[in-house]
C-alpha cells in the first residue's frame, strides 16, 4: 500500500506515519477467523486485541500490581540503559510492537544523553498508538526523526527504511513469547536479516517462576484482563458482523507447567451459536467449550540462549532484575 501520510515539520524534528495495513488485513482477520473457529481446539491469534479499546485495556494491564512484568521491564532498561547505548552505539531504534511505547523513553533517554540519537521507527499494528507515540516523541526530542510504521511485524518489515547508522531493534513486553516456539524461532532469524551493519536486537522476555504469581498476573482481582481478552469477540463482531454473545463468555488463564507458557482461553457459559456474517459462517460452542486466545511463553536463560543460537543471534547480554522475574536480552547476528 502507498504510505498514508506525508512528512510533517514539527517543532521537534520531523515526524511521518506509513500504514502497510489494508484490505487483505481484513482479510488476514476474516483468514485467522475461519481457519481459527473451525479447529478441533478453537483458536484465535492475540494480535487482533489490540484496537483502540484493546490497546487501552493492555495499558490499564500494564499498571496492575499483579501484572509485574512492565516495571520491572522498567526497572532493568533504566539501570542498563546507558550501558546498552554504550554497548551498541545505536543512532536509531526500530521497536517492534511499540504500543504506547513508555519504556521507550528510558532508552531515548540514554542515546540523547549520549548525543546519538537520531531516528525512531515505532511498528505496531495499532494505528492509534503509532500515531500517539510518533507525534509525542517527535515534539519532546529535539531534533528527533520519527518514521511510524503501522504494520503487522510478521508481514511488513521489508517496508523499513535503510539503517541510518547502528540500529537498535527493541522487542519488550514479552510479546515474543505470544509466537508458538517453532515461529518464534523464524521470526527471531528473519529479525536477524533486518538489524543492518553492527545492529542489534534487546528483547524482552517474562522468566518462568512461581505458576501462582504468573497465573495473578493473567487473572487480576480488577477484572482487566478478562475484559481485555472479552474485546477479541467485540473486534470480530464489528469486523467481521458476527453475534458473539459477549456475557456468555467467561476469562480463564492458566500456566501450562509442561510448556512453560500461559494459555487465555474464553470459555462459553452455555451452549452458543454464533453467526459470522462476513464469512457466511455459523460455529456452534457446547457449552464450558474453550476458544484460546492467547499463549504467552515463559522462558529460562538457557532456553532463550537456545531459541537465540537457533535464529542465528548470539547473547551480547543478559540483564535481569534482583528478584529475576524478567529478562532483558542483547543479541547481534552471530
Ligand atoms: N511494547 C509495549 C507493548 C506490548 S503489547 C510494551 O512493552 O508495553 C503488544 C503490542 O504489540 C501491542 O501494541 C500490539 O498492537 C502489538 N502487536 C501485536 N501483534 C502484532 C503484529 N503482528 N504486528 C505488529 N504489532 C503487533
Ligand atoms: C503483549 N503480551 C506480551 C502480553 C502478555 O503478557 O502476554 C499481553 C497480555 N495478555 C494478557 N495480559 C497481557
Amino acid at each position: 500500500m502507498e504510505p498514508i501520510d506525508a512528512p510533517v515539520q514539527a517543532p521537534g524534528g520531523t515526524v511521518e506515519v506509513h500504514s502497510y495495513l489494508g484490505p487483505s488485513d481484513e482479510r488476514s482477520l476474516a483468514d485467522d477467523v475461519l481457519d481459527g473457529l473451525t479447529r478441533p481446539l478453537k483458536e484465535l491469534p492475540p494480535k487482533h486485541f489490540y484496537d483502540a479499546r484493546g490497546s487501552e485495556l493492555f495499558d490499564a494491564i500494564c499498571e496492575l500490581p499483579e501484572y509485574y512484568q512492565t516495571r520491572t521491564e522498567r526497572l532493568i532498561l533504566e539501570t542498563h540503559a546507558d550501558d546498552i547505548v554504550a554497548r551498541t552505539g545505536a543512532v536509531e531504534l526500530v521497536e517492534l510492537g511499540s504500543g504506547s511505547a513508555t519504556k521507550t523513553r528510558v532508552l531515548l533517554d540514554a542515546m540523547a544523553a549520549a548525543g546519538t540519537l537520531r531516528r525512531y521507527i515505532p511498528v505496531d499494528v495499532s494505528a492509534t498508538t503509532v500515531h500517539a507515540v510518533a507525534e509525542l516523541f517527535c515534539d519532546e526530542y529535539d531534533g528527533l526523526s520519527v518514521y511510524g510504521v503501522v504494520g503487522d511485524f510478521e508481514r511488513h518489515l521489508s517496508h523499513l527504511p535503510e539503517p541510518v547508522g547502528p540500529r537498535l531493534v527493541p522487542f519488550l513486553g514479552g510479546t515474543i513469547g505470544n509466537f508458538p516456539p517453532g515461529s518464534r524461532r523464524r521470526f527471531l532469524r528473519g529479525l536477524g536479516k533486518m538489524l543492518g551493519p553492527g545492529g542489534h536486537l534487546l528483547l524482552g522476555t517474562d522468566l518462568v517462576k512461581d505458576p501462582h504469581v504468573l497465573e495473578a498476573a493473567y487473572d487480576d482481582s480488577a477484572g482487566v484482563t478478562a475484559q481485555f481478552n472479552l474485546n477479541v469477540l467485540h473486534v470480530v463482531n464489528r469486523e467481521l458482523g458476527a453475534n458473539f454473545d459477549v456475557d456468555a463468555f467467561e476469562h480463564v488463564a492458566f500456566f501450562d507447567r509442561e510448556r512453560e507458557w500461559i494459555e487465555m482461553r474464553l470459555r462459553a457459559t452455555e451452549p452458543q451459536q454464533v453467526r459470522v456474517e462476513a464469512l457466511d459462517l455459523d460455529v456452534a460452542f457446547t457449552a464450558r467449550e474453550e476458544l484460546r486466545t492467547e499463549i504467552s511463553a515463559k522462558f529460562t536463560p538457557d532456553g532463550l540462549g537456545a531459541d537465540l543460537a537457533a535464529a542465528g543471534l548470539e547473547l551480547v547480554e543478559f540483564y535481569t532484575d534482583p528478584d529475576e522475574l524478567f529478562a532483558v536480552s542483547l543479541a547481534r547476528v552471530r
